[in-house]
């Protein structure tokens, strides 16, 4: 087992690392900006490094400062969170270089879903099912070619995007030169490439993911999915697991194409299979994240295991254990993410949090940076907290989820802790009746537009 881990990110997932390494008794290096010289992060780990100003470009994003600091520090991992370099396959391939373990999977796995439509088409051709869609469009005449052949409407999707940023639909032929060049020079302007491709596009999908676990040994197994259609401009509010709309017999047969696929592709460590669904329950393959995911805390409520911890073992050889092929999941887990905005307008707020309960009791977990008099800086996301609650059915979980949110105190700054409250009562969501459009009666159509975009720097 490695002896110190350095963990290359802030706020709540660094603190979640970090007891994980005392968990197992490593000892823990934090990296930190010159904003983040108070957090909690830094406080609870063994040594702490400042590797640059508040902007993550010259801080959190600094590949040659976190490496320094792993050598200066003698750590021999680096844990890389979610969102940061935590899918930056040249990250992943310095540190090896640098002889330093990476806690995730390999270069070459993360390069390949960081391409969208190679993703797609590695994952069809291996036998998921997939939309129909096209490869990269080279030109307008190939573009409505293969926008007839698919069928209207269609999606245009930048292959390096992902996470639903500089997507667009085309409903005729006589949208695509326009629509088809915007997208080009968005995705460009966005992500460095041009690339876009098609999918047939469906209007009001469920979002649904499997979680899985490989090891270094050939070993791959999946913990059941997660339901996360609750979004806002492609940002998940509230997850769950199990998904109202996956029997047992969906989740066994799914799950055991996602295991088939991925132990050909010879994947290791913690990874996501997102799907869309469509209005026949059909579930369609969307892209994979491979790193730990915001909301992995449901899927530890619902199997007992510890997902980070196991991602420390198996990046450091270790296999996975026997209990692992035998996962049950046991009741349901929901989790709201509290983000520091305006629950109105969705507009990010910093400021200091003046007074703060966070509320426990049985079922109830609180994955944490924030303390009272802390300051939330506004360089970076806004999730100050994530609320999740366990209960032995749906209901349960609702019912603990609502009374916790009411014994949630955190004064000084806004936060989406009222929103939450109207969706736990909302009549549609407790009977599981949503899909992605959910959120629209929520927020005047006028008024999401007019948003600026928030820091999405840390997903
Ligand atoms: C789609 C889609 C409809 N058809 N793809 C992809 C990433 C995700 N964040 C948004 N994505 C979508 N991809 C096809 N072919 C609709 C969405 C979508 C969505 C998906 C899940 C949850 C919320 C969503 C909100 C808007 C659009």
């Amino acid at each position: 087992m490695f002896r110190k881990i350095l963990i290359a990110n802030r706020g709540e997932i660094a603190l979640r690392v970090i007891c994980a390494c005392k968990e197992l008794g490593i000892r823990t290096v934090a990296v930190y900006s010159e904003a983040d010289s108070a957090a909690l992060h830094v406080r609870f780990a063994d040594e702490a490094i400042c590797i640059g100003p508040p902007r993550i470009a010259e801080s959190y994003l600094n590949i040659a400062s976190i490496i320094s600091a792993a050598e200066i520090t003698d750590a021999e991992a680096i844990h890389p969170g979610y969102g940061f370099l935590s899918e930056n396959p040249r990250f992943a391939e310095v540190c090896e270089s640098s002889k330093l373990t990476f806690i995730g999977p390999s270069p070459d796995v993360i390069r390949l879903m960081g391409d969208k439509d190679q993703a797609r088409a590695k994952m069809a051709e291996l036998g998921l099912p997939a939309l129909p869609g096209s490869g990269v469009l080279r030109s307008e005449e190939e573009a409505e070619e293969e926008a007839r052949r698919i069928g209207y409407p269609v999606i245009v999707k930048a292959a390096a995007g992902g996470g639903g940023r500089g997507m667009r639909i085309i409903r005729s032929p006589k949208e695509i030169p326009f629509i088809l060049r915007t997208a080009q020079a968005e995705a460009e302007a966005a992500f460095g490439s041009p690339a876009v491709y098609f999918e047939k596009y469906l209007s009001s999908p469920r979002h649904i993911e499997f979680q899985v676990m490989g090891d270094s040994n050939g070993k791959l197994v999946h913990l059941g999915e997660r339901e996360c259609t609750i979004q806002r401009r492609h940002q998940k509010l509230v997850e769950e697991s199990p998904s109202t709309q996956i029997d047992d017999e969906t989740r066994e047969r799914v799950g055991a194409q996602v295991v088939e696929v991925l132990t050909k592709i010879g994947y290791t460590n913690a990874g996501t299979v997102e799907f869309l669904m469509d209005e026949d329950r059909e579930l369609y393959f969307l892209e994979m994240n491979t790193r730990i995911q915001v909301e992995h805390p449901v899927t530890e409520m619902v199997t007992g295991f510890d997902l980070v911890k196991q991602q420390i073992r198996i990046a450091a050889g270790e296999r996975l254990p026997a209990e692992w092929e035998r996962v049950r999941l046991t009741g349901h887990a929901i989790e709201c993410r509290i983000c520091a905005e305006d629950p109105e307008t969705f507009i990010p707020c910093a400021g200091t949090i003046t007074g703060l309960n966070v509320p426990g009791g049985p079922g109830v977990r609180v994955d944490r940076a924030i303390y009272t008099e802390c300051v939330v800086p506004p360089y970076y996301d806004s999730l100050v907290a994530k609320l999740i609650c366990h209960g032995c059915d749906r209901s349960e979980a609702i019912h603990r989820m609502r009374r916790a949110l009411e014994m949630f105190i955190l004064e000084g700054i806004s936060t989406l802790i009222p929103l939450h409250e109207r969706i736990m009562h909302d009549p549609d969501f407790r009977a599981g009746r949503f899909n992605t459009g959910f959120l629209d009666r929520y927020a005047p159509a006028g008024l999401k537009a007019e948003v600026p975009a928030a820091s999405a720097a840390s997903r």
